[in-house]
């Protein structure tokens, strides 16, 4: 259950805390206050500091709505900070894109992985990824950012989820990335509503028979949101039960913006397996 990222092996059979380090000028949860590379480097320290084995780099917002980005613009946002990390700090860096471009430049500044919401659908992205030799996360999503939360409609949001990524993973097995690279991820809040997102946090033992590592977000998103009627700050203790869920479902990496307080919660977990 090895998988090695940019020369760092884990254990995908336990549970990874991945720190999200936005680097883009609208982040919705920090106020793009951590938009210069200094901020982003002293930010992904702590929740290495913390207990995160993961810091995921991404300078486009994927936010229900948001414009895209140009490849100049996020290659200026997101090179700079990887490079910064990776000689500065001891995690696998992750990096949060869609642009070939960005892929190869990233992997060649020292990035672990390589996480695209769009599962590597772009023109050129699987074959950017191939080269890196890099592992993959390949994230579901339902239509675009700009337009996925006008009420997603599916068959059967499971089944259509594990459709999706298996299609995904045969697509870039048969461009020569190789089976024990990829992660899977059903993408909490990607052109689902609250009840798709809960049928897949349900549902998630299901997705892991795959036979890929998992990987989710569900910290602070608004799915959290509608079962408690918190506000996006206020959301810390209901992204730590959703956390507590994935962990005990057997999911390998918890993307999270709070990692101090997932760690330990993820520690209580894997205590309790730990014991057998
Ligand atoms: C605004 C709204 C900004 C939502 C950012 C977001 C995931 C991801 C994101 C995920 C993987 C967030 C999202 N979410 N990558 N990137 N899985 N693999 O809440 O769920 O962080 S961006």
């Amino acid at each position: 259950m090895l998988m090695t990222f940019a020369g760092r092996e884990l254990d995908m059979a336990r549970s990874h805390v991945m720190g999200i380090v936005n680097v883009t000028p609208d982040s919705f949860s920090d106020g793009g206050r951590y938009n210069t590379v200094d901020m982003a480097v002293q930010r992904a320290r702590q929740m290495v500091a913390d207990g995160a084995a993961f810091v995921d780099v991404g300078g486009e917002s994927t936010r229900p709505g948001a414009e895209p980005v140009a490849e100049q613009e996020e290659l200026d946002r997101v090179c700079p900070v990887i490079e910064a990390i990776a000689r500065s700090v001891d995690t696998v860096i992750s990096v949060d894109t869609s642009t070939p471009s960005v892929m190869r430049e990233a992997a060649n500044l020292g990035a672990g992985l390589i996480n695209d919401v769009r599962a590597l659908e772009r023109p050129g992205a699987v074959e950017a990824a191939m080269e890196t030799g890099l592992p993959v996360c390949l994230m579901h999503m339902k239509g675009a950012p700009g337009t996925m939360q006008a009420d997603p409609e599916y068959r059967h949001v499971v089944r259509d989820v594990a459709t999706y990524l298996m299609d995904r993973v045969r697509h870039c097995e048969a461009a020569g990335v190789s089976a024990d690279k990829v992660l899977l991820d059903p993408g909490f809040g990607f052109g689902k509503a609250l009840e798709h997102n809960l049928q897949l946090l349900a549902a998630l033992e299901q997705l892991q028979v795959l036979g890929y590592p998992l990987l989710v977000g569900m910290s602070r998103k608004t799915m959290l949101g509608h079962i408690t009627g918190r506000d996006v700050g206020e959301r810390l203790p209901a992204s730590l039960a959703a956390a507590t869920i994935a962990a005990l479902k057997g999911v390998s990496v918890i993307r999270v913006h709070d990692v101090r307080e997932t760690v330990d919660a993820v520690k209580v977990v894997e205590a309790m397996r730990a014991q057998g």
